[in-house]
């Protein structure tokens, strides 16, 4: 009695703690990203103006997964009714569904990984290649997996099939990753030669939370793996972009006031704001 293209989502039943709580991860999902448009446009004014496009383009991947999150939501209002005792699938049809974000992933995930060579201030060229090269095999796993998440409703072939080929891009993705934070470090200056290591361990357990979510339905169907994956799902959105922007913000406020930019060193009160001297 599998509902065709549907997710796991559709099929099964929720207590209402359940419910609740899954309403409760998908708002506070789309609510921080939305706040966190404020804080990445806010942020750029105190950067080398060379370093502004990162936290602009992490404005612009807020709005973008903030938008998608809100549908999430909204289908999730939409497919359960109460009938007394439990939140059933709703009668009319009306299904869950997680590929939307896929489709989110395909416009913010290329986004996401040119911020790495811009926010390393590496030559345009050098940039170019770099993202589109970290694309090219980020598109493939991602549209590989929208098709094996189709799967999660039956045998699981499907979804292990493709989530296998998906893997494949994955690791491909992984080894261009490296190649750019290897260039990030020689670029960067001696006192943030560190920040590229950490950063490269933060993206591997970041990204790596999202196969195991696309994995975990294979767990059963039941309210509860439907709700801890999309706290998984969540857990993953707040980090690998709004905690990620987060850190590259700093790391680029660093920077500039490595390479002496006034307002820079004074945000991070290095040398006091004009006019407040010897106050
Ligand atoms: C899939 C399918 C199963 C195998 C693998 C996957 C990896 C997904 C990743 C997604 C990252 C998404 C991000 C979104 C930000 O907006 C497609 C689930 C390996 C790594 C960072």
């Amino acid at each position: 009695m599998s509902t065709p293209y549907a997710n796991i989502e559709s099929l099964v039943s929720l207590t209402d703690a359940q419910f609740h709580t899954g309403s409760l991860i998908l708002m506070v999902s789309y609510g921080a990203h939305f706040a966190f448009i404020l804080y990445f446009l806010w942020t750029q004014k105190d950067l080398a103006p060379r370093y502004r496009l990162v936290p602009l383009l992490s404005a612009l991947v807020m709005a973008s997964a903030g938008l998608s999150l809100l549908r999430e939501f909204s289908f999730w209002l939409e497919t359960y009714q109460w009938n007394g005792s439990l939140y059933v699938p709703a009668e009319d049809g009306t299904t869950f569904s997680n590929a939307f974000r896929y489709g989110n992933w395909t416009i913010t995930v290329p986004i996401l990984l040119t911020q790495l060579p811009l926010a390393f201030a590496l030559a345009r060229p050098e940039i170019r290649r770099r993202a589109i090269r970290m694309s090219i095999p980020a598109l493939l796993m991602i549209w590989t997996g929208l098709v094996g998440q189709f799967g999660e409703t039956g045998d699981f072939t499907q979804l292990n099939i493709w989530g296998l080929i998906s893997t494949l891009f994955f690791v491909w993705l992984i080894v261009e990753v490296h190649g750019t934070i290897r260039a990030g470090k020689a670029a960067s200056p001696a006192p943030l030669a560190e920040f590229p290591d950490k950063l490269w361990w933060y993206f591997l357990a970041t990204w790596g939370l999202y196969p195991i979510a696309y994995a975990l339905p294979q767990l059963g169907m039941t309210g509860d793996v439907v709700v801890v994956r999309q706290l998984l799902f969540s857990i993953a959105d707040i980090s690998s972009k709004l905690i990620y922007g987060v850190i590259l913000s700093r790391y680029l406020l660093r920077r500039s006031a490595l390479e002496g930019y006034l307002p820079a060193q004074q945000a991070l009160g290095d040398v006091p704001a004009t006019g407040t001297a010897g106050r």
